[in-house]
């Protein structure tokens, strides 16, 4: 099973009229509300400092943008950027989990939202630790609010009682030694929840430093517990703006979302465009049981 690419891919450039997108625009949240599909994008400008963009569309395809940043950097865990936003809404409130990045390293940061325009900082979630790839799961578990993250090379999951103390950090699964994700993995977009499971979109790197896409699928009340884990990869880079661009060989989601009967993923394509992909969200299903 692979993700399919929309034919009029890329779907969002650099824009050289604005300084603080001049140079890359890709790891990007998505999310549908209202009858919108509203995106939030990492931006780079010529300073390689990133900050957070915004864009609407109706169908998901074609986008118009804001000339100004959402969330900009600040403080002393982001002096140097806010990246790779993914988008979780909890009982009405919009979560963006960021990374903030300085030279004490990188921090998974969240800021909250009613609007997703307005964005207010709320805390740097891990502040003792390198870390990122963290996103909220869009519902409690067993009473308390979950949040996948990452202590490298390996995915791992934590619980909070506030959105702001986090603990009881649990490994979910780690690289797969000489496979695509062989040396790193990471979440791609906030889970989705399904009758099977928590289905997960993840990357995974190789020892090429190749970015892939796979999936996987947890267990609803337990999601440490790994329930499948393909050996397949479903998207890796193909096209020539994911094999050439600032970072080579890269395709990065931070967007998974269930449009229709379909699944949506939007992605940076070599750190500098942004694309979309999809596949029957029945065919992701049969690929993660049949493994
Ligand atoms: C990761 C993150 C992503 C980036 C990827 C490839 O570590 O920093 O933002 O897309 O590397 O460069």
């Amino acid at each position: 099973m692979k993700f399919k690419r929309y034919s009029g891919n890329p779907i969002l450039l650099p824009n050289p009229a604005h300084e603080w997108e001049a140079l890359n625009v890709f790891n990007c949240a998505v999310i549908c509300h209202n009858g919108l599909f509203h995106m939030l994008y990492r931006a780079q400008g010529l300073h390689y400092k990133s900050s957070i963009g915004y864009a609407v569309s109706i169908d998901g395809l074609n986008w118009s943008r804001l000339d100004r940043p959402v969330l900009s950097y600040g403080g002393e865990y982001e002096t140097r950027g806010v990246e790779d936003p993914r988008i979780t809404e909890i009982d009405g409130i919009f979560y963006m989990t960021y990374t903030g990045y300085s030279p004490h390293g990188t921090r998974a940061s969240i800021a909250q939202s009613t609007n997703l325009i307005e964005w207010k900082k709320l805390c740097v979630a891990l502040p003792d630790e390198d870390n990122k790839d963290h996103a909220l799961f869009p519902e409690k578990i067993k009473g308390r609010y979950c949040m996948f993250h990452r202590r490298p090379p390996s995915i791992w999951l934590c619980y909070s009682d506030d959105l702001i103390h986090w603990n009881d950090h649990q490994l979910v699964f780690g690289p797969r030694e000489d496979h695509w994700d062989g040396l790193k993995v990471g979440i791609s977009g906030p889970p989705i929840k399904t009758p099977e499971g928590w289905l997960l979109v993840y990357h995974g790197v190789d020892a090429r430093n190749v970015y892939r896409q796979g999936l996987a699928l947890l267990d609803p009340e337990n999601p440490a517990h790994v329930l499948a884990r393909p050996a397949d990869w479903v998207m890796a880079p193909e096209e020539p703006w994911e094999i050439v661009g600032d970072v080579p060989n890269v395709v990065f989601s931070c967007a998974t979302l269930v449009v229709g009967d379909e699944l949506w993923i939007y992605y940076g394509g070599a750190d500098r465009v942004i694309g979309q992909a999809s596949c029957a969200l029945d065919e992701a299903m049969a690929f993660l049981k049949g493994s």
